[in-house]
């Protein structure tokens, strides 16, 4: 036998499942078909929101509570800091769904929570501009992760632990079994037990032991904005999601220097994770260069702006279960654009699901089932 675990994707959720795995002793192999991190999946672009009331739904706070604290102990082990606590600013109709979740997930787990009008939000941030309609409801114990930089303490942690980790090989194909045999470009390997974390390419590799997933690939742009740095940098400006009934954007404030950060998260064209991403260009430009010209209208000129892949489920939760006929095979999949803040908990999630069988989160949400 050559490995306990091999673990398909080495990005956010697979680097930190190797780590704890190979805490817990079990010969870990991570396969990933690049060099993590990279720019090819959907790690990349310097930063992510945490934040911890949230407007996905309320079921979700335990474990991003569980995954705050996971970031802690990580900066910890890796004596670097890896979340600026900036705060984030929720906005929207008081009435809509993410906005009254915001609510309910502050009021059930005694979140920190701070509501604004309009002119009380205009005040206290000078560079945001809000019409008469919008709630903001500011919560300042969230904040950013360094996205890249958490990838790269979990691999120093995993490696040191005893992981053993092979980029740029793709894998091609599994087969499932008792014992389960990975085919990759350059080689074929075995284990007692498997993670699939493969991202946008989850659902073309399950296909090869004939499980289907709703999940698909789906193309996303951000781009940062030249910002005045009294207004926009983030000792001053916090994070931010905006939800409208029509679309849906997030940003960030200007870290480092960087400029104003921001994307839009609903939309995105379908894609082929195998073909290149068509390249951010003007015509992606536009929604986002109309949401600052509105909301942040002191911004400067664009800078440049990028793409990622985004893992859509048809229900915007995630898929993390075992594959139902194959009990040695979990998967991590469908973050839907909204995973990387619960990488570190994931990690541990997927890490228990190994050894004990199960998890201490409630996973019930995530089943593959429910589709
Ligand atoms: O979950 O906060 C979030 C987020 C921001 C950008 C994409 N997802």
């Amino acid at each position: 036998m050559d490995y306990d675990v091999i673990i398909v994707g080495a990005g956010s959720m697979g680097m930190a499942a190797g780590y704890f795995l190979a805490k817990e002793g079990k010969n870990v192999l991570m396969l990933d078909a690049f060099t993590p991190p990279h720019e090819e999946g959907s790690h990349h672009g310097d930063t992510r929101i945490i934040r911890f009331a949230y407007g996905e739904g309320a079921s979700y706070v335990p474990f991003v509570k569980r995954a705050g604290e996971l970031w802690q102990e990580l900066e910890s082990l890796a004596n670097e800091s890896l979340f600026l606590q900036t705060g984030v600013v929720n906005i929207g109709e008081p009435t809509c769904a993410f906005i009254q979740n915001v609510e309910a997930s502050a009021a059930l787990y005694d979140l920190a929570l701070e509501h604004y009008s309009p002119d009380e939000a205009m005040n206290k941030w000078p560079g945001l501009f809000l019409p008469k309609n919008l709630v903001a409801c500011f919560e300042p114990t969230a904040g950013v992760l360094r996205v890249e930089a958490c990838i790269q303490a979990y691999k120093k942690l995993a490696l040191e632990a005893g992981a053993s980790l092979r980029t740029n090989e793709k894998v091609l194909a599994i087969q499932a079994g008792d014992i389960v045999q990975v085919q990759t470009v350059h080689n074929s390997y075995k284990a007692k037990q498997l993670i699939v974390t493969a991202g946008a390419w989850a659902t073309e590799l399950l296909q090869t032991v004939d499980v289907s997933i709703p999940v698909t690939p789906t193309r996303k742009t951000f781009a940062w904005f030249e910002a005045d740095e009294q207004l926009y940098r983030d000792e001053v400006f916090p994070a931010y999601c905006f939800e409208f009934a029509d679309s849906t954007y997030y940003g960030f404030p200007s870290i480092d220097g960087a400029g104003l950060k921001l994307g839009r998260h609903d939309g995105g064209d379908v894609v082929n994770p195998n073909d290149p991403l068509r390249p951010f260009d003007a015509s992606d430009a536009v929604d986002l260069q109309n949401f600052v010209d509105q909301f942040m209208p002191q911004h400067g000129t664009l800078k440049y702006g990028k793409t990622c892949k985004y893992s859509m489920t048809p229900d915007e939760d995630f898929i993390i279960d075992f594959l139902p006929e194959h009990q040695n095979i979990v998967i991590a999949a469908g973050f839907s654009g909204h995973g990387f803040k619960f990488s570190s908990a994931i990690g541990e999630a997927l890490a228990d699901l190994i050894v004990e069988g199960k998890s201490k989160q409630d996973l019930s949400t995530f089943k593959l089932s429910r589709f």
